[in-house]
């Protein structure tokens, strides 16, 4: 059976390169979440919009399940092809195709990495301003399909914010154009924004043009220390109303170890519970002058500012090293958002709730402070093994799902809900708005072929 299916395909497409080999398999068939066994039908690698088109076309016509792939650097098991479905990687589609110098846009294959993206704008003098750590390795498709946020969203917004346009196929296999570079455009639903998020559950991605924009002003980063969450909410309001944010990012000791393990380099010495990293636009002299502000109200307790790119870098790394630090870990991770002011009070409950829950497990908070988005990863016990560790904080989730819930916040902040959130997707969304999303699926998706399983 599988064999005539791959015949069929190969049969119809001879130039389509079909990856059968169990090492590409067990390669394409997952993402950087590791709960689930790879078993991928094959892998499909188109080379152009035709050839991605008739992949899915005939994956309707056979009723093949497809799994969209880029980078495979999501979180929460999006690109995961565990049960038979066909991956349709994007990765060979990782070219330019037009910059325009008067609209300022990007027009990119799906494939290209967010490196190779934001090489690609500096190249014109402008930037493409999401970023984050996976940029290395992510595809801007996939950036695309969960709508990715990172570490100037502060500044910049969401990836949403940056998309002009979009290439999609549909589950039926038709190619849409949806808003073509237009600024303005308001002639009914903007389906572009239901793709960004979709997850690859709505459509693939296969081509993308990008707004572009002035790169910052020359910028300085600073490390800081702080006693507790009270101050560095403080220090949050101070450094946003008196400096031009572009970044402001925190972690915990137990982050700042992990990562000084895994060879970054210690900026501040002693012991304090929290750190900061942050970048904005100002001369040294204002800088400090808040920096100062903030010492005097005791609420930073220690701080550097870096004195060169390299120092810059350094400093970075300890945020950006955090989730390859714990990598080893297998942690159980969590991606939450709420309003920045309903920080306090859930941070009050959640933080008192993980303490009784996780008694002897390190618990690793970290994140973009500033978005109000936290990433609490939960590190695997040596004693416990994988599936009574995923069980325990499965169990700990529902919990922490009740009360963001109560607190208005969602489940999902820029990771997506793939495989690993669905449980708690009735957490943030009403019973409502999941029969409206069902429905939007199966207008795009009649047969439901199009990463199944994934969000709901
Ligand atoms: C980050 O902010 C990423 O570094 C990854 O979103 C978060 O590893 C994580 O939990
Ligand atoms: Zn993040």
């Amino acid at each position: 059976m599988t064999a005539a299916r791959l015949a069929s395909l190969a049969s119809q497409l001879p130039a389509l390169r079909l990856l059968t080999d169990p090492s590409d398999l067990e390669h394409y068939g997952r993402d950087w979440t590791r709960r689930w066994t790879p078993a991928p039908l094959a892998i499909a690698l188109p080379a152009s919009v035709e050839e991605a088109q008739a992949v899915v076309r005939w994956a309707y016509e056979n009723d093949v399940a497809l799994v969209p792939s880029g980078g495979r650097t999501g979180l929460s098991g999006g690109a995961v092809a565990a049960h038979g479905e066909l991956v349709l990687s994007l990765e060979r589609m990782n070219k330019v195709l037009a910059f325009d110098a008067v609209d300022r846009t990007l027009t990119v294959q799906a494939g290209m990495t967010l490196q190779a993206v934001h090489d690609a704008a500096g190249q014109h003098g402008l930037i493409y301003p999401v970023d984050f750590a996976a940029r290395g390795s992510c595809a801007i498709g996939g950036n695309i399909a969960t709508n990715a946020g990172g570490i100037r969203v502060i500044r910049y917004g969401n990836t949403r914010e940056w998309i002009a346009g979009l290439t999609v196929i549909n589950g039926k296999g038709e190619l849409l154009h949806l808003n073509r570079g237009l600024i303005k455009n308001s002639s009914g639903y903007d389906l572009r924004h239901l793709i960004i998020g979709s997850e690859g559950t709505l459509g693939v991605v296969v081509e993308a043009t990008l707004k572009l924009t002035d790169p910052p002003a020359p910028s300085q980063v600073m490390l800081l220390a702080l006693p507790d969450m009270t101050a560095l909410m403080h220090v949050f309001a101070l450094f946003r109303a008196r400096l031009s944010l572009q970044a402001f990012e925190f972690f915990t000791d137990v982050a700042l170890r992990h990562v000084l393990a895994h060879g970054a380099q210690r900026a501040i010495d002693g012991d304090h519970p929290y750190y900061v990293v942050t970048e904005f636009d100002a001369d040294e002299e204002a800088a400090l002058a808040v920096f100062e502000q903030g010492m005097e109200q005791g609420w930073i307790h220690d701080g550097v500012m870096a004195q060169s790119d390299a120092q810059a870098a350094a400093l970075w790394r300890l945020r950006e090293g955090i989730t390859e630090s714990l990598a080893s870990h297998k942690p159980y991770k969590n991606d939450i958002s709420l309003r920045i002011s309903a920080l306090p009070g859930f941070l009050a409950e959640i933080q008192a709730l993980l303490g009784e829950e996780y008694p002897n497990m390190d618990v690793v908070w970290f994140g973009h402070i500033g978005d109000g988005n936290l990433h609490i990863n939960v590190l695997k016990p040596a004693t416990l093994s994988d599936a009574d560790f995923i069980a325990q904080c499965d169990v700990v989730t529902k919990h922490l799902a009740q009360t963001l819930q109560q607190h208005g916040g969602s489940i999902s902040a820029e990771h997506g809900i793939g495989l690993v959130k669905k449980p708690y997707l009735e957490s943030t969304r009403t019973a409502e708005e999941i029969a409206l999303m069902r429905g939007v699926k199966q207008v795009f998706d009649p047969k439901g072929l199009l990463n199944p399983g994934k969000v709901f």
